[in-house]
């Protein structure tokens, strides 16, 4: 049996900081189009696809960034997503900061959403594991203050779409392997997840030279070990002086890439994905029904950080 879905993995190029939201949006649109000339079902966009990356620079006064936010989806600026969308019967997977009101409080967080081929809003996922740091650090060459803008999410969800069953992660997620096996312990057949990973990161810059190895080896092995489809889409190239990597991909359940972007601009990269492609690591070597062991497991939920037995 097999179960396609013909994805496109939509790779942005750099958005600048005085770029509108309506020339990024024409810049998604331009996407959808392409991508429905190669009867594309699901267009998978970047995290935080609609600006600039924003959290590398500190506003003492948090709310002078609120332009960056939507606090509406679809809003005035969005809106022709979901229209062209509903048009074109083409699916999008879209990553935003997200600033709603809830009991009366302000609240941040790094999105993505799940939009169907009717243009409606099947899922929201909100970003588990934010990186970076929560003040301000001057020391940086850039900062990364994801801590400061954005409240973590706290659940790992998946959603009936396309056929299948998708889940939804943001960048800084992929390199954690629990991301992929609480998605793989609800079926997930395809995980979308939208990244911004600059080649340089201040902390560690012995690891500038292996950032693009590190970004395909989470991925590989988050699709294999839980037998799912990965799409991963970069925000890359030069943005606002900072060198983001590109590295888009799509892989399949035998942690093998399948189709990649080349570029470090708007670029489409487009697989036929066959969900059924899942089973096979899944009711095989991956069957966790059969060879996982939970019983020796605890510590990964109720412990956060490592503690040497002995010391
Ligand atoms: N956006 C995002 O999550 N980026 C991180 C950068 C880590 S370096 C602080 C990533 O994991 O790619």
């Amino acid at each position: 049996m097999s179960r396609f879905v013909n994805v496109a993995a939509a790779q942005l190029g750099p958005i600048a900081r005085n770029e509108t939201k309506k020339q990024v949006v024409d810049r998604l649109l331009a996407h959808l189009h392409q991508a429905k000339k190669m009867d594309v079902d699901v267009v998978v966009f970047p995290e935080l696809a609609l600006t600039t990356f924003f959290p590398r620079w500190f506003s003492e006064d948090i709310s002078d960034f609120d332009c960056f936010y939507e606090t509406q989806m679809p809003g005035p600026d969005t809106q022709p997503l979901f229209d062209a969308a509903a048009r074109l019967q083409i699916g999008f997977y879209l990553g935003y900061a997200e600033l709603v009101i809830e009991n009366g409080v302000k609240r941040r967080f790094n999105v993505s959403i799940l939009v169907d081929k009717t243009g409606t809003i099947v899922g929201k996922y909100r970003k588990v594991h934010l990186p970076g740091h929560g003040q301000d650090e001057p020391w940086r060459a850039f900062q990364h203050l994801e801590k400061y803008y954005f409240e973590p999410g706290h659940e790992f969800g998946v959603w009936s779409a396309f056929g299948g069953v998708m889940g939804m992660a943001l960048c800084n997620d992929r390199r954690w392997s629990e991301t992929y096996r609480v998605m793989g312990l609800k079926g997930v057949e395809m995980v979308m997840l939208g990244y911004n990973t600059p080649v340089h990161n201040p902390p560690a810059p012995e690891h500038d030279d292996l950032s693009m190895f590190h970004n395909h080896l989470v991925m590989q092995a988050g699709a294999y070990q839980n037998g799912t489809w990965v799409v991963g889409v970069a925000k890359a190239g030069s943005e606002e002086g900072i060198e983001m990597i590109g590295g888009s991909a799509i892989i399949a359940p035998s942690g093998e890439i399948v189709a990649a972007c080349s570029t470090k601009g708007d670029e489409l990269a487009i697989a036929r994905c066959d969900l059924d492609l899942c089973h096979s690591y899944k009711s095989t070597t991956f069957n966790f029904e059969r060879h996982r062991r939970p019983e020796a497991y605890g510590l990964i939920s109720s412990q956060r950080g490592a503690v040497v037995p002995w010391a």
